[in-house]
């Protein structure tokens, strides 16, 4: 008898665990047992800022050298290094524990480590996702996606555009993979991303856009959506591609 009651109180215990450990209390654990697969998937990005895949004058056709490198040596340095702060002051075990998993349960934690755990993921992925020898779009299973979900390649821009130029303030336009394999188009404000358990945009990001003025005042000035359009010409397409055929 006694044994049955430890046993039953350990498996308690490591119930609670593994839904603190996905986000979720266990009361909704279950609902959510086919829905979280993107929680749990990781990237090749880390906890520490990589070396920017070309020079800072390479997408001039969009972005301007002296932007990229305010933008990446300041702006972005400053998240990782925060962000690495915050992961020794609140404790996160970051040989067990991807950056995936870490926004998937960011609500655990303060705010500095939500903004910049957030700001250093975006930022990572933000460079992989522009190249200066881009294709003009995508191919194979991600466009046949696109086209599934969007009716057209052409319909996909226009609507992630509109996301990028109406999300007020600060923030990201996201093309996502949902729990559903399926595409969608979103926005967050600030640093969140939309594998945050705090985010209204659900899904593991393919393609991110940051909309700060930091990323665009300097050539632009107000004119956010002409720094859209520029910015489709560097998408780096086999980089997106690879992030979705991860899922299919
Ligand atoms: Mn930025």
């Amino acid at each position: 008898m006694k044994k049955k009651l430890t046993s039953r109180r350990t498996f308690l215990q490591n119930t609670g665990k593994a839904s603190i450990a996905l986000g979720f209390s266990s009361a909704i654990l279950s609902s959510f047992t086919k829905d979280f697969s993107f929680h749990n998937h990781s990237s090749s990005i880390g906890y520490t800022q990589q070396p920017l895949p070309y020079s800072y004058s390479a997408l001039e056709v969009a972005i301007d050298a002296m932007t990229m490198e305010i933008h990446y040596t300041k702006h972005a340095a400053l998240y990782a290094k925060n962000l690495n702060e915050a992961i020794v002051t609140e404790k996160v075990d970051t040989t067990t524990t991807s950056i995936e998993a870490l926004l998937a349960k960011v609500s655990k934690y303060s705010t500095k480590l939500r903004n910049n755990a957030g700001g250093h993921y975006n930022h990572e992925l933000f460079w992989q996702s522009m190249s200066p020898n881009a294709n003009k779009q995508p191919s194979g299973q991600l466009l046949l996606a696109i086209e599934k979900d969007f009716g057209s390649f052409e319909t996909f821009k226009t609507q992630f555009t509109d996301a990028g130029k109406n999300r007020f303030g600060s923030g990201w336009a996201w093309l996502v993979i949902n729990s559903d394999k399926k595409l969608i188009i979103g926005s967050t404000p600030n640093q969140d991303n939309p594998l945050m358990d705090v985010s209204d945009l659900k899904g593991f990001p393919l393609l991110g856009l940051d909309v700060w003025e930091h990323a665009y005042y300097l050539r632009y000035q107000n004119k956010r959506p002409d720094y859209i359009n520029n910015w489709w010409n560097i998408v780096n397409w086999n980089f997106i591609e690879k992030r979705f055929e991860s899922f299919v």
